[in-house]
């Protein structure tokens, strides 16, 4: 399988829907808002967004399954699938805020082989494959060489549904605002990981998320030269709701100091 050739299909697709994306965001005016209700007008601009892509890359992989945010095909396939988000940062988006990104992965069995993130407001494409390296618009890119979480910006989303370990969460954003360069809350963990990949962040955490939130992001992050892990230091960060990203140097000290809020 050519990973590359696929890849390139896959940016051309994204790109597409994202000036789809785009066109919609602009249409959201009051009247709009008023008529239909924000839900309901996001809600027809995901799952059209969705089966744009679900068609397209039904051509390019035609064998393939998919994980898709609304639920377009759930067909799961034995060897390949695409885990896929057609917009992450729904809330942004619908507020007529930046950023927002399509996230797309392609998995081997239980690896994750591609990862495309695209951020439509700044036209900026986050691409890696397995052991290929990761990309920004085409450049290799790097995740920050920052040693210290003293001199780290950190990025996490708040709790949105599952409340129930809110007071960790706040006791480690005490932390972090204290101690760090600051934190930052965009709304869309498919950019936030991407943004460790290319050095903006030094670390990122969240729980809550689902798999088409992070899949592509996480490859894009380790081919940067970034680690990941679960909130207990594992491996189930992709389908276990919770994710701890980092540059290799600060790595370990932040899994830490959230291993002691949250695994108490
Ligand atoms: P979404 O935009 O596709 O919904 C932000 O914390 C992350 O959580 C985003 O990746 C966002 O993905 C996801 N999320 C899911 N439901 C959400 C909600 N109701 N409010 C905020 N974020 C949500
Ligand atoms: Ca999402």
């Amino acid at each position: 399988m050519d990973l590359q050739k696929i890849t390139d299909q896959v940016i051309v697709l994204v790109k597409e829907v994202g000036i789809y994306l785009k066109g919609e965001q602009h249409k959201i005016t009051s009247e709009i808002i008023e008529k239909k209700g924000r839900n309901d007008f996001v809600t027809y601009v995901d799952k059209t967004a969705e089966q744009k892509l679900v068609d397209k890359l039904k051509e390019i992989l035609p064998d393939a399954g998919f994980i898709a945010e609304e639920g377009t095909e759930i067909k799961k396939s034995e060897i390949y699938n695409w885990i896929i988000d057609p917009l992450d940062g729904t809330t942004n988006f619908i507020h007529g805020l930046k950023p927002y990104s399509i996230s797309i992965a392609l998995q081997k069995k239980e690896e994750i082989i591609i990862g495309v993130v695209y951020e439509v407001g700044l036209d900026e494409c986050f691409t890696a494959t397995k052991n290929g390296g990761a990309f920004l618009n085409g450049e290799k890119i790097f995740v920050s060489k920052t040693k210290e979480l003293s001199e780290s910006l950190i990025a996490t989303g708040f709790p949105y549904y599952d409340y129930s370990r809110l007071p960790n969460f706040m006791k480690s954003l005490q932390y972090f605002i204290e101690n760090t360069h600051g934190v930052r809350r965009f709304g869309t963990a498919a950019t936030d990981l991407v943004y460790v990949a290319c050095g903006r962040f030094e670390a990122y955490y969240e729980y809550g998320l689902q798999s088409w939130d992070v899949a592509a992001g996480t490859l894009i992050v380790q081919e940067a030269g970034g680690k990941v892990c679960d909130f207990s230091g594992g491996n189930n960060y992709i389908f276990g709701k919770e994710i701890i990203v980092g540059n290799s140097n600060v790595f370990d000290s932040f899994f830490a100091k959230i291993d002691g809020f949250y695994n108490i």
